[in-house]
């Protein structure tokens, strides 16, 4: 297990077993695991109803495998507002948790793709003038990211991580992507990184920790160095994220030197690693068109 693997379950564990609003078990919830079969199960809180029904993909029979094998229909006051399917596979499920802290519960469906580190989907329902309206975090990378409220005001914020960065210039065991943190207003995610440079500092320390791991190991290290210098973007301290990188960069790695047509043929090759970061970032929206760290990436 690589050093941040073992950092992110750290923290998984961690926020499981000392998180208290996940000791409270205050929220309605239907877990799905791999052998797990509903058929109209529910859950409710206040004017909120939600009927589940999901059956396990049958890897047996791979031809009569359902894609729709996860069903959910959604009530506010006995009055059905959502019929929708979708594929959830191994884990997934629902919770009715009041993300914006209005009085109303949102419905939280989540689902997972299955594959070696893929994907998870969050589906947020919450009511907003008489009706449900639907947004997705859309398929991210492993657990996708949680739910923690981190300032303390009663609105969830949604913890997350810039998948763009995973393979971008080392394996994925080596890319340790910089932090998104989204506030959760009127159904919709909204970024507010940088609003939480404490959190950001924290994970800048473990990708520092990473780095000099990865040089003791002869480890990749230019995969950390991208989300190290993204992270330190969002803190504000570019240029010196920067110089950290020009220092400790390895110059032996090719990764993430192709430079692709729309196609996605090879048709050129960045000329180090410092100018494929720099046009990554660029494109990523974290420097502007000039190489001038954004203010705009939140
Ligand atoms: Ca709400
Ligand atoms: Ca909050």
């Amino acid at each position: 297990m690589k050093f941040w693997h073992k950092v992110l379950l750290f923290s998984l564990i961690n926020s499981l077993v000392f998180n208290p609003n996940y000791l409270a078990f205050a929220n309605p919830e239907i877990e799905i695991e791999p052998e797990t079969t509903l058929t109209n199960k529910i859950i409710s809180s206040g004017a909120i109803r939600v009927s589940v029904s999901y059956q396990p993909p049958n890897f047996d029979n791979p031809e009569s495998m359902d894609d729709r094998n996860f069903s959910y229909q959604i009530f506010y006051n006995n009055k059905k507002q959502v019929e929708a399917k979708d594929f959830t596979m191994m884990t997934g499920g629902v919770t009715l948790k009041d993300l914006d802290s209005n009085g109303t519960d949102e419905v939280i469906v989540r689902t997972f793709s299955g594959g070696a580190h893929c994907c998870t989907n969050f589906i947020i329902y919450t009511w907003q003038d008489n009706q449900f309206i639907k947004t997705e975090t859309g398929f991210l990378d492993g657990g996708a990211g949680n739910f923690e409220d981190l300032n303390g005001d009663g609105k969830s914020e949604f913890l997350t991580f810039d998948n763009s960065f995973l393979y971008a210039f080392s394996s994925y065991a080596g890319s340790f992507p910089p932090t998104i943190i989204y506030t959760f207003n009127n159904g919709n995610f909204e970024p507010v990184t940088r609003n939480y440079p404490k959190v950001l500092r924290e994970t800048l320390q473990q990708m520092y920790q990473s780095i000099r791991q990865g040089q003791k190991e002869n480890y990749e290290v230019n995969g950390v160095l991208a989300g190290y210098v993204a992270q330190k973007i969002l803190l504000g301290e570019y240029e010196d994220g920067w110089k950290f990188m020009l220092a400790n960069y390895d110059k032996s790695s090719d990764w993430g030197l192709d430079i692709y047509d729309s196609n996605g043929n090879v048709i050129d090759q960045y000329t180090d690693f410092p100018t494929a970061l720099k046009a990554f970032l660029i494109e990523q929206g974290y420097l502007d068109k000039n190489g001038n760290p954004s203010a705009n990436k939140k």
